[in-house]
């Protein structure tokens, strides 16, 4: 039978998922739409045939409209959804970051353990992009000797007004903060923050690019290069450095085409084609997934690490000092 989803926020995000699970997802359909806003419910609603549009994930589930939802809004909208949805024991994918801070992921875990078993994933997509798969094989596999270190870019074409110096950190680097553990196979100990020389074509208020150094609890030590405002494109790339080798990903795949006495390869222009694939992935494997009663992917427990690994590194980038990061212990819940 269909799994009915709910889409929560039609925003840029959500109304993407909502064209990915109509036309690229089998077994599940959008039900409800969940937005405030009028005009993009309507939007997502006139795309997808049948489904409701709801002002909030209480209407709809008092509607018994859901048997999962996607949350697409904001970071600092997530806990209000969170909570009524685990309430009402629904399986949920929930976009990046779980929640802004470490205190409101404590909550949304206790609130989750009160259930038999998870209910949430995370949206930390890369997990799912082929490349990045095929990076952490190579780690795992010590076919290149022993990981030394990570160089990580992370390039965005501009960024939009609300954009400030700390979501360099929370919106963009959140997802270094889930990667590189994942990776490495090592949580994240401590994080640095350097300032790189400004780029004039960065809005007045933003210090971009930054240099932010995360280090493990293995002792591998990574470099994320954010650099938002590069305008030629989207690029997500990284070099992983080993005894005896190194790899490289995320390096343009674009068709390449010799003209005028130049060579050229095209480049995304942001997340929605680079990570297409991945995020086809993950929505597929979740809907499976909560199909068997599982999730199939990052859960709250990574969510809440990384919201730690945000408030280090906010703090870190304020200070300019090293910052650690401290988890809480582990539940067998999330074993
Ligand atoms: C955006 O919110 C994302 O999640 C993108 O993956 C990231 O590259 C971008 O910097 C963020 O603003």
């Amino acid at each position: 039978t269909e799994l009915r989803i709910g889409v929560v926020g039609a925003g840029l995000m959500g109304a993407d998922h909502v064209t990915r699970i109509n036309h690229r997802v089998s077994g599940a359909t959008v039900t409800a739409i969940v937005e405030p806003d009028e005009a993009r419910a309507s939007a997502a609603v006139a795309q997808t045939p049948g489904a409701v549009a709801f002002r909030r994930i209480e209407d709809a589930i008092e509607a018994d409209a859901v048997d999962a939802v996607l949350v697409a809004t904001p970071g600092r909208f997530h806990e209000p959804v969170l909570l009524p949805a685990l309430e009402a024991k629904l399986a949920i994918l929930c976009e990046k970051p779980l929640t802004p801070d470490s205190e409101s992921s404590l909550r949304v875990l206790e609130a989750e353990q009160r259930l038999d078993r998870p209910h949430i994933q995370v949206g930390f997509m890369r997990r799912f992009d082929p490349e990045y798969i095929q990076l952490r094989r190579l780690v795992e596999s010590g076919d290149a000797g022993g990981l030394i270190t990570l160089h990580c870019a992370h390039r965005n074409q501009k960024t939009g007004e609300g954009y400030v110096d700390s979501m360099l950190i929370t919106d963009s680097v959140v997802h270094e903060f889930d990667i590189v553990p994942w990776l490495v196979g090592s949580p994240i100990a401590s994080v640095e923050v350097r300032k790189l020389k400004r780029n004039t074509l960065a809005p007045s208020w933003l210090n971009d690019p930054q240099f932010v150094m995360i280090e493990t609890e293995s002792g591998v030590l990574a470099n994320v290069e954010i650099n938002v405002n590069i305008q030629f494109g989207y690029q997500v790339a990284t070099e992983a450095v080993f005894e005896k080798g190194v790899a490289q990903i995320g390096r343009s795949a674009g068709i390449g085409v010799f003209r005028d006495g130049s060579f050229q390869v095209a480049e995304h222009q942001d997340f929605r084609t680079r990570f297409s694939a991945a995020y086809d992935t993950q929505v597929q494997r979740w809907v499976d997934a909560v199909k068997r009663g599982e999730i199939d992917g990052p859960s709250a427990w990574d969510g809440y690490r990384v919201a730690a690994a945000c408030e280090a590194g906010v703090e870190a980038q304020a200070t300019g000092r090293r910052v650690d990061v401290n988890y809480i212990h582990k539940p067998a819940f999330y074993a």
